[in-house]
């Protein structure tokens, strides 16, 4: 007996920039598990994808950054993930900040869901990717070059 899929959802990773470095954190939830993911999540009812990404932002690194500085990047992936055996499929939406002086340093908020946050070279990126990033790089994206 097969479970039902649930409709596609909408997620929002954010690409922060720190002079030519990327922020990423080892996921330690079951859904890519150990595989390195931008910060990131659902979008919510009513949002804006500039909002949505200030929020996960916020909720995962403890950084501020105004929805104002969250740039939408033309490079949407479509993915699709076992989760526990359960087909799931994310549309999902890139966004991009620049790290400014004053933001402070990222703090791992929730360390039940990530190992730790680290700035990563675009050229240089770790190993496993989480899918739809790892999609995305696959079809050439470069958030530098966004
Ligand atoms: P939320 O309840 O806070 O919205 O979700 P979360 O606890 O932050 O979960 P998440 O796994 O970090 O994000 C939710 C889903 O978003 C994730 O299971 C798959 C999808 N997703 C993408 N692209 C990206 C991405 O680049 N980063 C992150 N973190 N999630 C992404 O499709
Ligand atoms: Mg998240
Ligand atoms: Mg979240």
């Amino acid at each position: 007996q097969t479970e039902a899929a649930t409709a596609p959802t909408v997620a929002v990773g954010v690409c922060l920039l720190k002079g030519k470095k990327v922020l990423l954190g080892r996921r330690r939830c079951s859904l890519g598990y150990s595989t390195f993911s931008l910060p990131g999540g659902h979008l919510e009812l009513g949002e804006s994808f500039e909002e949505c990404a200030a929020r996960e932002l916020k909720e995962e690194t403890g950084l501020d950054i105004d929805k104002k500085r969250m740039e939408f990047l033309t490079a949407t992936t479509n993915t699709l993930l076992l989760e526990g055996g359960k087909p799931c499929q994310y549309a999902s939406v890139c966004m991009r900040a620049v790290m400014e002086h004053g933001d402070g340093e990222p703090q791992n908020v929730e360390p039940e869901l990530c190992d730790g946050w680290d700035w990563y070279e675009w050229d240089n990126l770790p190993k496993p990717l989480f899918r739809p990033l790892h999609n995305a790089v696959r079809a050439g994206f470069n958030p530098f070059y966004a």
